[in-house]
């Protein structure tokens, strides 16, 4: 079925950057845009259904291409403690951290998961997000990332999201293998890779590389793995520390790197060259009170595509919209508008290997969009939270968000 989505301007991200069409038409065939260009220029259909978007600004459907959303219990309060001065890594001494929500999401039942993730999902979707990775990384053994992983593949199910799994078994030390990092990291390699991969389950395999978390010789092999499992991988690095993580994912062609903040200058002449998304995280810099900020001119200068995400998890960013991290973006790490709504779109969609059908509103891909109720695309980036009136399209139909919420 065709529509013609019409009276409406449009950010486009075609050919590869922000740009803008001026009282625009959109053509769809069922879930593909057939045709995208000036309203005066539009294809003569005939009979078809016209879609009125009364001077809206439509942007591709956003993508939040880094999040932890699927875990058991919260962390406020530890949140609390550390306002009163408790580090970060005393909590972690003490089993609290990354350990409780290990705790917390292997009790919960996979229902019970899902139910919480849904609802974080909705926020999302309701604020213009059409595609969402989720990772795992709170089950830390074969039966409890399985859990969170059917978890991320049912909500791509349910709700009318693309969803991505990314395994993320490599994200912390399960206190089963205390003092036995190389053991554990054996054990992702041998059993839960390829038990996962074979059942369908991942779409990418990730690591907390971090002297907190995992050596760059204990990531690589995870790597060499995926490798051998053909899985694309990504890398959480640079965060706290630099061990040049994300050289490393560079050199086995990473989809992305993410947070980046004491990443240097090499590290981002290695992902120019292998085409790795850098994946900028301002909620976890922000609720860390980092003061280190990502190396955004050497980013810009040697052309590393830059995208942004909610890393939307009950430690260090409990974020749950995607729009406020755009604001963030641009107040803490100095992007424009411009960069920051390419980074959920355009450079989003890279970091998860979907640039080829999704992040630009462009003649063959899917139909994915928001008409938004803005006077400029920079209102997206310039409001603080809150929620923007809009109209999500995916796969060329609107989304009724309340039917779906009830
Ligand atoms: N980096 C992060 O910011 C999160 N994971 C990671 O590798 C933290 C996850 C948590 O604290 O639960
Ligand atoms: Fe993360």
């Amino acid at each position: 079925m065709k529509k013609l989505w019409q009276h409406c301007h449009a950010a486009t991200m075609a050919g590869g950057k922000y740009s803008v069409i001026d009282d625009a038409a959109i053509l769809t065939d069922g879930a593909r845009i057939e045709w995208i260009g000036p309203r005066a220029a539009a294809p003569d259909i005939g009979e078809c259904e016209r879609v009125e978007l009364d001077g809206a600004w439509v942007t591709p459907g956003l993508i939040d291409c880094h999040t932890h959303l699927v875990f058991g219990g919260d962390r406020s309060g530890e949140f609390e403690e550390r306002l009163e001065g408790v580090s970060y890594a005393e909590i972690a001494a003490r089993g609290g951290g990354i350990a409780s929500t290990v705790r917390a999401t292997r009790e919960a039942s996979e229902d019970a998961l899902f139910k919480a993730a849904k609802t974080r999902a909705l926020g999302l979707l309701r604020e213009g997000v059409t595609t969402l990775e989720v990772k795992s990384g709170y089950g830390l053994d074969l039966a409890n990332e399985r859990k969170m992983l059917a978890v991320a593949r049912r909500l791509g199910e349910a709700l009318p999201l693309t969803v991505r799994a990314t395994c993320l078994a490599a994200h912390a030390l399960p206190p089963e293998y205390a003092n036995r990092a190389d053991d554990y990291i054996a054990h992702i390699c041998d059993e839960m890779l390829p038990a996962l991969v074979e059942e369908g389950l991942v779409d990418a395999v990730d690591a907390f590389c971090e002297h907190i978390a995992f050596s760059t010789e204990q990531v690589e092999r995870v790597f060499r793995c995926a490798r051998d499992l053909g899985v694309p991988v990504k890398v959480h690095a640079e965060q706290l520390s630099s061990l040049h993580g994300s050289s490393l994912a560079a050199r086995y062609r990473a989809l992305s790197a993410d947070h980046l903040e004491y990443m240097t200058e090499d590290d981002a002449i290695a992902m120019a060259q292998s085409g790795t998304v850098a994946v900028l995280l301002p909620g976890a810099f922000y609720m860390l009170r980092e003061t280190q900020l990502p190396p955004i001119d050497a980013l810009r200068r040697h052309r590393v595509p830059i995208a942004l995400a909610s890393d939307l998890n009950p430690g260090t960013s409990p974020a749950l919209s995607l729009r406020m991290m755009l604001n963030m973006a641009c107040t803490l790490f100095r992007l424009t508008p411009e960069e920051a709504l390419a980074g959920v779109t355009l450079h989003a969609a890279k970091a998860l290997g979907l640039h080829a059908t999704h992040g630009s509103l462009e003649a063959g891909k899917t139909a994915d969009f928001v008409a938004w109720r803005i006077g400029r695309p920079a209102e997206l980036s310039y409001w603080l939270g809150g929620a923007l009136p809009n109209r999500v399209v995916r796969g060329g139909a609107e989304v009724d968000i309340e039917r779906i919420a009830r």
